[in-house]
């Protein structure tokens, strides 16, 4: 390939067309990926070109959010292989927040607080806490895909959100009141989770989470290539307590989930129907599946006992023929799963067929009685364009369904669609919109909910390419801002993002409550408080040094601009933990707490205790300061630590 060619973004484009055909993914009706899957590139270079003119807008919903002015939505976005839950406001876009979860946190301390280090291991396997013990404790990265708020009656609650790791195969959840990560588990013989949805009736209840790739159970070394021994694994997992209540063994693997309204039924799509290993088994037949559970069956299953328990987890046996499951016969590796606010119909997108398969929840009941077959549950099946990957709703009727290869959101009619499939003469395809560029997710304001509006879409690009000015060979991910609350969809909005936004959710505004000053009673501190009790430390008002051994515990209370103690001394080699309150019952007043040339920062949020543990190993003079701008004198909010040389 010459440089020209590589420079114009050819490369990219032949190794998708390359590793498709190698695989032999043919897409139905003899089209041809366009372009190898890519938009074409001539246009894609990446010289900061003079601007083009803009192009005219039509009218639509006002997007600007003046100065004081608040956004109607939050968006709570995935970032992928950051790791972390973000928060935008919608329909200005700004993000507003970064909620630490599976990642470190430079400026909060996630991963290196006390407070932090509690969730971020308290729900691993115990396994893997003897694996991670010589490697900081705790898994260094996460691939966060899905977060999702729990539901009341088929709407947002407020309560969590839940969201999974694809990386190290964990659930968290996130409460809502205060924006912080409190609970994490580590499932058990899965390997990664994928898909994650919840119960949406009568309320959540369970947080299903989809295994994708399949591994020998146990998953000891006695077994290796021999991949006929591999299962894959779903998992539901009490939304209340984060333990795992019961998985499922299936036929297949796993990529994505949705729950009825009903708190019925959950589903999931398998690409993996041929249980390969390689690209070219994963893709080798003509159709995969969608797997069907059903809640009830499984629960009572748990209770009579028909289950192998593995690792202290109720694994119950639904591959094809099990009565805890149906299969139903889908075109080959399906990826999205999405069920319609009007609780009837879910929607598995085709990915490598140019389909989307529309199946009706209220015969689910005849499916599971034998009295219909697999295939019967399907009421439409239009085809709608190149890789469709995901389905958003509006509330009225209609679909939203990105299609990758096409780099389009496709907007069609769920009843044409179902028309057509009787064999009337309709098209249910109602337009066709170009976004920039291949698109994963889409997801509209409260669409999925049974209060879907109908108002606004984002479709979650994965390559912006020319979007933006150029910030080199790395470029950020583009989520576009549609207006759905025409005939026609309108783009209004581009919105760069760091990676990667695989998913996220929209919820009104009037869902969400958080608290800006923290209750003492807090029980994501409520060891410290156990602890300074024990050492008799009043910690709204004592600062002070407890010696214990070779452990010393230094308390000092915050209060702008000042600690609680402007120096304390320690002896090389001893175990130092500092907890710091923040005293300051004040709206919007964080401090933070760095000790300079020891590694050590970490947030105290209003009316927050935090606290950090180190060896000080190190002996000299450190100063310690307030890491979050809080006070004219801020820059004098400091200290100084003394460690004492050992005598040699
Ligand atoms: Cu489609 Cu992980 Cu939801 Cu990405 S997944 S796109
Ligand atoms: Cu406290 Cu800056
Ligand atoms: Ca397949």
């Amino acid at each position: 390939m010459s440089e020209n060619e590589k420079a114009k973004g050819v490369s990219r484009r032949t190794v998708l067309g390359t590793t498709a055909a190698a695989a032999g993914v043919g897409l139905a009706g003899g089209a041809a990926i366009k372009d190898g899957g890519f938009v074409s590139s001539a246009d894609a270079q990446t010289k900061n070109a003079a601007p083009k003119a803009p192009a005219a807008r039509p009218a639509v919903q006002k997007t600007e959010v003046a100065p004081g002015e608040l956004d109607e939505y939050y968006v709570f976005f995935s970032s992928g292989q950051s790791g972390e839950m973000r928060i935008v406001g919608l329909p200005s876009m700004r993000e507003l927040m970064r909620v630490p979860v599976f990642n470190r946190c430079s400026a909060t301390g996630w991963g290196q607080t006390n407070e932090s280090l509690k969730v971020l291991t308290e729900g691993m396997q115990p396994a893997t806490r003897e694996f991670l013990k010589n490697r900081g404790g705790t898994f260094m990265n996460g691939d966060l895909h899905h977060p999702h708020i729990s539901f009341t009656d088929g709407t947002y609650d407020g309560r969590y959100a839940y969201m999974n790791d694809k990386a190290n195969s964990r659930v968290a959840r996130v409460r809502l009141d205060i924006m912080k990560c409190d609970k994490i588990v580590e499932l058990p013989n899965q390997h990664t989770v994928h898909g994650l949805r919840l119960q949406k009736y009568p309320r959540t209840g369970y947080v299903f989470a989809n295994g994708e790739d399949g591994v020998p159970l146990p998953n000891d070394g006695k077994v290796l290539d021999d991949p006929k021994q591999y299962h894959s694994i779903f998992s539901a997992i009490d939304g209340e307590t984060m333990k795992v209540a019961w998985q499922v063994i299936v036929s297949g693997n796993l990529d994505n989930v949705d729950a009825d309204y009903q708190g019925k039924y959950c589903f999931a799509t398998c690409y993996n129907g041929e249980e390969g290993v390689t690209l070219a088994e994963m893709t080798a037949s003509e159709q995969d599946w969608v797997v069907i559970f059903n809640i009830k069956r499984i629960e009572e299953a748990v209770k009579k006992g028909d289950f192998k328990e593995m690792n202290g987890v109720p694994v119950i046996d639904g591959r094809k023929g099990s009565a805890y499951t149906r299969y139903i016969p889908v075109s080959n590796n399906p990826h999205g799963m999405n069920t319609a606010p009007d609780g009837i119909h879910i929607v598995a997108a085709g990915k490598l067929s140019p389909t989307v398969t529309v199946m009706d929840v209220r015969l689910f009941d005849q499916l599971f009685d034998d009295k219909i077959k697999p295939r019967d549950v399907v009421v439409a099946e239009p085809e709608l364009g190149l890789g469709p990957l995901h389905t958003a709703y509006d509330g009225k009727g209609n679909a939203y369904t990105t299609l990758f290869l096409d780099s389009q959101v496709c907007k069609w009619s769920i009843d044409l669609a179902k028309r057509a499939f009787k064999g009337e003469k309709v098209n249910p395809i109602l337009q066709k919109l170009d976004v920039h560029y291949q698109p994963g997710h889409n997801h509209s304001s409260m669409g999925q909910t049974k209060e879907a509006d109908g108002k606004w879409l984002i479709s979650l690009n994965k390559f912006s390419k020319d979007r933006f000015l150029n910030v080199g060979p790395l470029k950020p991910e583009n989520d576009q801002l549609i207006d759905i609350s025409g005939d026609q969809m309108k783009l209004v909005h581009d919105g760069p993002s760091f990676a990667e936004p695989h998913d996220a959710t929209i919820v009104h505004r009037s869902k969400i409550n958080p608290i800006s000053i923290y209750d003492r009673a807090d029980p994501m501190f409520a060891d410290a408080v156990k602890q300074a009790k024990a050492d008799g430390i009043n910690l709204e008002a004592d600062s002070k040094v407890i010696r214990d051994g070779n452990k010393v515990r230094v308390y000092m209370t915050s209060t702008a601009p000042a600690f609680g103690l402007e120096q304390f001394q320690v002896k090389q080699g001893e175990e130092v933990t500092v907890f710091i309150t923040n005293i300051d019952a004040v709206e919007d007043l964080t401090h933070g707490f760095c000790i300079v040339n020891y590694g050590i920062n970490m947030e105290i949020g209003p009316m927050a205790t935090s606290s950090v543990t180190f060896t000080a190993d190190k002996p000299g003079v450190y100063w310690y300061y307030c890491s979050w701008f809080c006070h004219a004198m801020h820059m004098e909010m400091k200290g100084r630590m003394f460690v004492e040389p050992k005598s040699v």
